[in-house]
């Protein structure tokens, strides 16, 4: 294990790529290693990016690391998609996407597609972060699909959580602002060389304005730009963006100090510790063979769920 955690720090492409995927597939082993990993880091920068199916997240996260990567950064990438069960289609194309990059030793692209098994999406992103961070990259970028509440999650790892939406998406907006609009941080307007980029922002701007509710960013206003990412336009303003948001943060929680800060550190310790009571009480209600009797019960109408879940946690107290 000392072996994997030195290597880690030392950057080893192979190992963190294995790492990173013992992470996705929920190997308990990996814990360990988390823990001798977890003084290492804190140091890196989190970028989030999400928006909906297509609105360019992969080519604008490809361009962004191309333009840390001029300003002297090394820039770590996590695509995380649970919505394709093994490599699929986006995943494949970001890939291809973001090939270009594949040769420099500056960067490290993996993608995560946990879904299914404990502790979820959330969890693994984290940690695939605390791995990248240990690693010693300067940045890293976390690509989601969709804007669903996993991804509101996820969201909460970042330092910085970019938004991304396309022109034309206003019912879309309206669709996706129940939480998402308060995890944003900065909100892009991509494929701005399409019609309809005044109202979008127009249309934005206004439920921004209705939704801020008094403190919550703590004096953060959210800019909203404009990006053309497939012709590398308004890359240098979201980076610049992110520094001034960065900023915004060490004045309030001290230098990269978010994600050791309390209320941070309550969620993510909250949810170890549920996740880890759930697998714990789970894997053994499944190997007495108590829980598949509960269901069989549910089914043939012998109870219902609510009492099926009280006798198994009551049998699993006194057990
Ligand atoms: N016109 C135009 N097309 C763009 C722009 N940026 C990206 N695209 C195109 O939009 C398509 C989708 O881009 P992706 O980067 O794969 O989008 P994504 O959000 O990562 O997609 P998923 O990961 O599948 O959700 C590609 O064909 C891009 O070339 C832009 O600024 N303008
Ligand atoms: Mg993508």
């Amino acid at each position: 294990m000392d072996e994997i955690v030195e290597k880690v720090i030392a950057g080893d492409v192979r190992t963190v790529a294995r790492l990173i995927r013992d992470i996705d597939d929920g190997m308990p082993g990996v814990r360990g290693v988390l823990k001798a990993l977890y003084p290492h880091t804190g140091n890196a920068y989190v970028v989030g990016v999400t928006g909906s199916p297509g609105v360019g997240k992969s080519t604008l996260v490809d361009q962004m690391v191309a333009h840390l990567r001029k300003r002297g950064k090394t820039v770590g990438v996590l695509a995380v998609d649970p919505t394709s069960p093994f490599s699929g289609g986006a995943i494949l194309g970001d890939r291809v996407r973001m090939q270009r990059h594949s040769m420099d030793s500056g960067v490290f692209i993996r993608s995560l597609a946990t879904r299914g098994h404990f502790g979820g999406l959330t969890q693994s992103t984290r940690s695939a972060v605390d791995v990248l961070d240990a690693m010693g990259k300067d940045y890293i970028l976390v690509e989601t699909v969709g804007v669903g509440q996993d991804e509101v999650d996820v969201m909460k790892t970042a330092h910085t959580t970019v938004i991304t939406l396309v022109p034309g998406m206003g019912d879309d907006i309206q669709a996706i602002k129940a939480g998402i609009l308060e995890v944003g941080d900065i909100f892009v307007i991509n494929k701005a060389d399409r019609e309809g980029v005044d109202r979008t922002v127009n249309d934005l701007q206004m439920m921004l304005e209705m939704d801020r509710r008094g403190g919550d960013r703590d004096g953060w206003k959210p800019p909203i730009l404009e990006t053309r990412a497939v012709f590398d336009v308004g890359i240098d303003e979201l980076l610049d963006q992110i520094c001034e948001h960065a900023n915004f943060l060490t004045g309030r929680f001290g230098a990269l100090g978010f994600r050791r800060n309390e209320a941070h550190v309550r969620g993510e310790l909250q949810e170890l510790v549920k996740n880890r009571l759930v697998e714990k009480v789970l894997d053994r209600l499944l190997s007495t063979g108590a829980f598949d009797r509960a269901v069989k019960a549910v089914v043939d109408g012998e109870t219902d769920p609510y009492s099926a879940c009280d006798s198994l946690l009551l049998q699993e107290e006194s057990g």
